[in-house]
């Protein structure tokens, strides 16, 4: 089989996704997810200018060689863009690999290794009572696992508070929108959100919470200690992730399980974090860390090492990562959980998919390859729009992290 063309979609189905499909002499295509939150034709401009014109003509069976092309071979190797394109190609030979061969990709992956994929979904609220609120929707909903965030008091907007409830969605047509913070202030809260979730939920509900990179290891310590109590599932990104040694002194402190990476995209950023034990999830995700032949390496060395996986999973990535993390997640050993964020009407409506839903468990489907399609002429009705995250300064405005 040889691949004879590729090309780069770009749609706005409520959010920007970029979307690379694979053609083969055979009639067969696979579909890859290149969507890099707020540097979208970053990635665009990487493919098609640079990767798919080494990729014609090749098999697409040989998905280790020609992931071992364009990482090894463009000598400039790692970063996001990078990485993003690569992860694209890759999911799209995997999903030709499976049409092909006419079975699912977990197939090709050593088979199911449960019969679902245990999913957490988001709850957000300005205040306690709301977040509250929120967490027993998903409850509701069937969901065994729930993140909470929660507006501060005192910072007028924060990471996790979402506008439209069940579609948390931060980046934003025009230029970047600027968020307060106050380390301080939030130091205080947290722990109140989680005591009077427990006292409402009882101890069985799993729940999460994301600190998207806002303390130094000694704050996160602090707030690992605050939590024990009420025994989260996971305490995520409660540092940056450029420093993994710093993740030492967490670890030190406190019993809260620790998930970080999401936004790694090689083994390099997370082999201290995984060989010296000082994490509990990898949250590396297919489409950012160099597709399933990266990631299931990124696995395996996490198994030796007690860490389980917990897949990115906002609405950022496309239903085409959706699926592929799903065929992966359900395959592997040291699975932990997923995260899902649903995405919009019109976004399922560009991609029809096979999986689905069903109490708090998501299941990838038996269609051959990964089940996701990509609807043209629909996706053409909805052209990119520049968006871009928000940015974070300190109440002083010194700039922050985000
Ligand atoms: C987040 C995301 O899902 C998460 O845990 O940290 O909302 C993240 O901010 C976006 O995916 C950024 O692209
Ligand atoms: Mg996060």
């Amino acid at each position: 089989m040889k691949i004879t063309d590729a090309k780069v979609m770009v749609c706005s189905p409520g959010r920007n996704f970029v979307t690379l499909k694979v053609y083969t002499d055979q009639g067969i295509y696979g579909l890859g997810d290149a969507t890099l939150n707020g540097r979208e034709l970053a990635v665009v401009s990487y493919l098609q200018d640079h990767l798919i014109p080494c990729l014609i003509g090749r098999d697409p069976f040989q998905s280790e060689d020609i992931w071992q092309y364009f990482y090894r071979g463009a000598y400039w190797r790692r970063g996001p863009v990078t990485m993003t394109a690569i992860a694209a190609i890759d999911m799209a030979l995997w999903d030709i690999k499976g049409k092909a061969l006419n079975t699912p990709v977990y197939n090709l992956l050593g088979g199911k290794s449960r019969d679902g994929v245990l999913v957490y979904g988001h709850a957000n609220g300005r205040d306690i009572e709301e977040t509250s609120e929120e967490v027993g929707k998903y409850i509701s909903l069937g969901y065994r696992a729930v993140r909470a965030q929660t507006g501060v008091p005192g910072l007028q907007s924060t990471y996790g508070v979402a506008k439209d409830k069940m579609f948390y969605e931060p980046a934003e047509k025009g230029l970047p929108p600027e968020n307060l913070w106050s380390t301080g202030k939030y130091l205080l809260h947290v722990p109140k959100l989680f005591e009077s979730l427990r006292l409402k939920f009882g101890d069985e509900i799993h729940l999460l919470h994301d600190v998207h990179h806002r303390l130094t290891p000694i704050e996160a310590a602090r707030l690992g200690k605050s939590l024990e109590p009420y025994h989260l599932f996971w305490l995520e990104d409660a540092v940056t992730a450029e420093l993994q040694e710093g993740f030492r002194i967490v670890r030190q402190h406190t019993t809260t399980p620790l998930a970080l990476g999401e936004v790694f995209n090689s083994i390099w950023d997370a082999h201290i974090l995984i060989t010296e034990q000082l994490i509990d999830y990898i949250r590396m995700t297919i489409v950012h860390s160099g597709g399933i032949t990266h990631l299931k390496k990124v696995a395996a060395l996490a198994e030796l090492y007690h860490v389980r996986t917990g897949c990115h999973g906002a609405t950022d990535l496309s239903p085409v990562s959706m699926a592929a993390a799903l065929h992966f997640d359900i395959a592997i050993n040291n699975f932990g959980i997923q995260e899902y964020m649903v995405h919009t009407r019109e976004t399922d409506a560009v991609f029809p998919h096979a999986y689905s839903f069903k109490e708090g468990f998501l299941y990838p489907g038996d269609v051959p390859g990964f089940g996701v399609d990509y609807d043209e002429s629909l996706a053409a009705k909805f052209p990119y729009q520049r968006a871009y995250l928000p940015v974070n300064r300190k109440e002083d405005g010194t700039m922050f992290n985000w």
